[in-house]
C-alpha cells in the first residue's frame, strides 16, 4: 500500500494502471494550483512550512515531516486499505457484500453527498485565508497551513471518486468545486457554516474545534457507507481530521488560560484593557461557532437521511456500537421538536428519519468534553466561571428551531426580546473589534501574542521556538 511519490499525482489507488482516469485528473490539477494560487493561503506561499505529508497510509506513514513550500505539498490520492469480505453494516441490503462500483440507482444520492463533502474542503481554506498575515506565532502559523493543505487533500480525495466513479457528471462537479467560493453571493459554497467569515484567530480556533467536529461526525456516518471506495476514503480523511480539532481545542484552550492569568493578575474580570479577551466575549463566540456547526446536520427529522440509510449509503457514527438490529425499519425513536405554539412537543417517530438528530447528539456530547477541558483550564488558573454549550435550539437556521427565537438557556421569547439580548449572546460589535484589534504578526521563533499561551508542547518534539515557518 505504499505510496508512489514518483507519479505526479501520489497515489495508492493503482492510478497509472488506468490512464484515462489519471489523465483526467492530470487535467484537473492545474484548475487546483490556480485555484490554490488565487484562493489559498494569501502570500507565504514561497515560505518553507514544517509540514506534515501523508507518505503512506499505514501507522507510520502519514507522520512524515519535513520543511516544503505550500505549493509543493505533496496532494494525493490515499485510500485505507480494503476490509476483506467487508459487509454492508446497516440498511435494507445489511450483510450483502459491499459495493466496489456504484448502484444505478443510487448514482444521484451518492454523488451528492461526495458533492456536499467536497465543497466543504475547500471552502474552509477559502475563509481562512488572510489569517496566515496575523498569526499569533509562527507555530500556529504552521497549524494554520498544516490544515489548509489537508484540506486541499480531503478536496482531492472527493475529486477523486467524482472522476472515478462518476463519468462526466462527476468531473463537470469537481471542476465546479472550484468554481463556488465561500461567502460569494452568486456563487456561494453549499452549506451555511461554510459561506460565514473566518476573520480572527479565535474565530479559527472554534471553527476547527466545533465546525471540523462536524466533519468528524460526517466523515464517521460516511465512513459506514455500502460504498466502499468512500468508506476507506472517509476512514483515512478522519486521521487528518483529528488534528484539525486539536488545534482548535489547545486554541481555545490556551486563549481561555491566558484570559485567566490576565483576570487573576490584574485581580479584574475585564482583561480587555490588558490585552486579553473576556471570558463572556469567549463564551459568545462558543455560543455562534457551536450553533452555525450544528446547523450542518440538517433537520432533526429528514426524509433525505431516512432515504440515505436505508440504502446503506450514510449510516450512524460508528453503527457497530449501536446494540440494535441497524435496520431500523419497524423502530421508533423520541423526537422533540418545536410547534408553531413555541410548545416542546416529545414525540416517538420512526427512527430512520431521526438519524440526523442522533448524530447531532453524539456531536454534542463530544463537543461537551472539550468545554469541559477549557472550564479545568480557567479553574487550574483560580477562576471560578464556567463556559457552557447553549441549548441546541439557540440560534439555529435549520431544522425545528429555526422558526423560533430561544435564549442560550432554551426558553422560547419574542423577536423583540430577542433583539434586545442578542448582543449579549453572540459575538457583537464590540467583541469583533477588539478581537481584531488584538490581531498582529507574530512571525519570528518564540514570539507569542499576548492574548494567547504559548503551546504546551512544539509539534513533532521540536521545541516551541523552532522555525515551523521559514518566511
Ligand atoms: N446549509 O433533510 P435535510 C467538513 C439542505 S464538515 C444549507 O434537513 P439532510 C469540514 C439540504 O441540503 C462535513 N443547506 O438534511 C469541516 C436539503 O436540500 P434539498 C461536511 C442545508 O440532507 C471543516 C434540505 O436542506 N459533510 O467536512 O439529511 C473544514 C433539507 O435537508 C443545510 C457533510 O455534510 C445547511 N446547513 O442533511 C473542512 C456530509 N442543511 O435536498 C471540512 C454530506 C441542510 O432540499 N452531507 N440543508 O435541496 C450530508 O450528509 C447532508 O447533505 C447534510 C444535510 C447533513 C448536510
Ligand atoms: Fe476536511
Ligand atoms: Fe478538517
Amino acid at each position: 500500500m505504499t505510496i508512489d511519490y514518483s507519479e505526479r499525482i501520489p497515489n495508492n489507488v493503482n492510478l497509472s494502471e488506468d490512464r484515462r482516469l489519471q489523465r483526467a485528473l492530470e487535467a484537473w490539477q492545474p484548475r487546483f494550483t490556480n485555484w490554490w494560487d488565487e484562493m489559498g493561503p494569501a502570500g507565504f506561499q514561497s515560505s518553507e512550512v514544517y509540514l506534515r505529508t501523508a507518505v503512506d497510509v499505514g501507522q507510520e506513514g502519514w507522520a512524515h515531516f519535513d520543511h516544503v513550500r505550500m505549493p509543493e505539498y505533496r496532494w494525493g490520492v490515499f485510500l485505507s486499505p480494503p476490509e476483506p469480505d467487508r459487509r454492508i453494516g446497516f440498511g435494507d441490503q445489511k450483510g450483502q457484500p459491499v459495493w466496489q462500483e456504484v448502484p444505478g440507482e443510487f448514482r444521484t444520492d451518492l454523488r451528492r453527498l461526495i458533492v456536499v463533502q467536497g465543497d466543504t474542503e475547500p471552502a474552509s481554506v477559502e475563509q481562512q485565508r488572510l489569517l496566515g498575515k496575523t498569526a499569533p506565532s509562527l507555530y500556529d502559523l504552521r497549524n494554520l497551513f498544516q490544515v489548509n493543505v489537508e484540506e486541499g487533500r480531503h478536496l482531492w480525495a472527493m475529486v477523486y471518486l467524482l472522476h472515478r466513479y462518476f463519468g462526466r457528471d462527476g468531473r463537470e462537479e469537481a471542476d465546479a468545486m472550484l468554481e463556488r467560493h465561500s461567502g460569494d453571493a452568486d456563487s456561494p459554497r453549499i452549506l451555511g457554516a461554510f459561506n460565514e467569515a473566518t476573520p480572527d484567530w479565535l474565530s479559527f480556533y472554534m471553527f476547527t474545534y466545533f465546525t471540523d467536529r462536524d466533519g468528524k461526525y460526517q466523515l464517521g456516518a460516511l465512513r459506514e457507507s455500502a460504498f466502499d471506495p468512500l468508506s476507506r476514503t472517509c476512514d483515512f480523511m478522519l486521521k487528518e481530521e483529528a488534528y484539525h480539532m486539536f488545534v482548535g481545542a489547545s486554541g481555545v484552550g490556551r486563549v481561555a488560560q491566558r484570559s485567566a492569568q490576565l483576570m487573576v493578575e490584574h485581580d479584574t474580570s475585564d482583561v480587555a484593557p490588558y490585552g486579553g479577551i473576556n471570558l463572556d466575549t469567549l463564551q459568545r463566540y462558543i455560543n455562534f461557532h457551536f450553533a452555525v456547526s450544528l446547523d450542518l446536520f440538517g433537520s432533526e427529522r429528514s426524509i433525505n437521511a431516512a432515504n440515505y440509510y436505508a440504502a446503506g449509503l450514510k449510516g450512524r457514527f460508528d453503527e457497530t456500537s449501536f446494540d440494535d438490529d441497524h435496520v431500523l425499519l419497524d423502530r421508533e425513536a423520541e423526537y422533540q421538536s418545536l410547534g408553531s405554539d413555541g410548545r416542546f412537543v416529545t414525540e416517538r417517530l420512526p427512527a430512520r428519519g431521526l438519524v440526523n438528530q442522533e448524530l447531532r447528539t453524539d456531536y454534542v456530547e463530544d463537543c461537551q468534553k472539550g468545554v469541559r477541558r477549557w472550564n479545568r483550564i480557567l479553574n487550574g488558573q483560580g477562576v471560578e466561571l464556567q463556559f457552557t454549550l447553549p441549548h441546541i435550539g439557540f440560534n439555529r437556521a435549520v431544522g425545528t428551531y429555526a422558526a423560533h427565537r430561544l435564549t442560550p438557556g432554551g426558553a422560547v421569547i419574542t423577536e423583540a426580546d430577542w433583539q434586545a439580548s442578542r448582543d449579549s449572546w453572540l459575538p457583537n460589535e464590540a467583541d469583533r473589534a477588539h478581537v481584531l484589534s488584538l490581531m498582529g504578526p507574530h512571525h519570528e521563533p518564540g514570539l507569542i501574542a499576548n492574548w494567547i499561551a504559548p503551546p504546551a508542547q512544539g509539534i513533532n518534539t521540536k521545541p516551541i521556538d523552532y522555525d515551523y515557518v521559514r518566511l
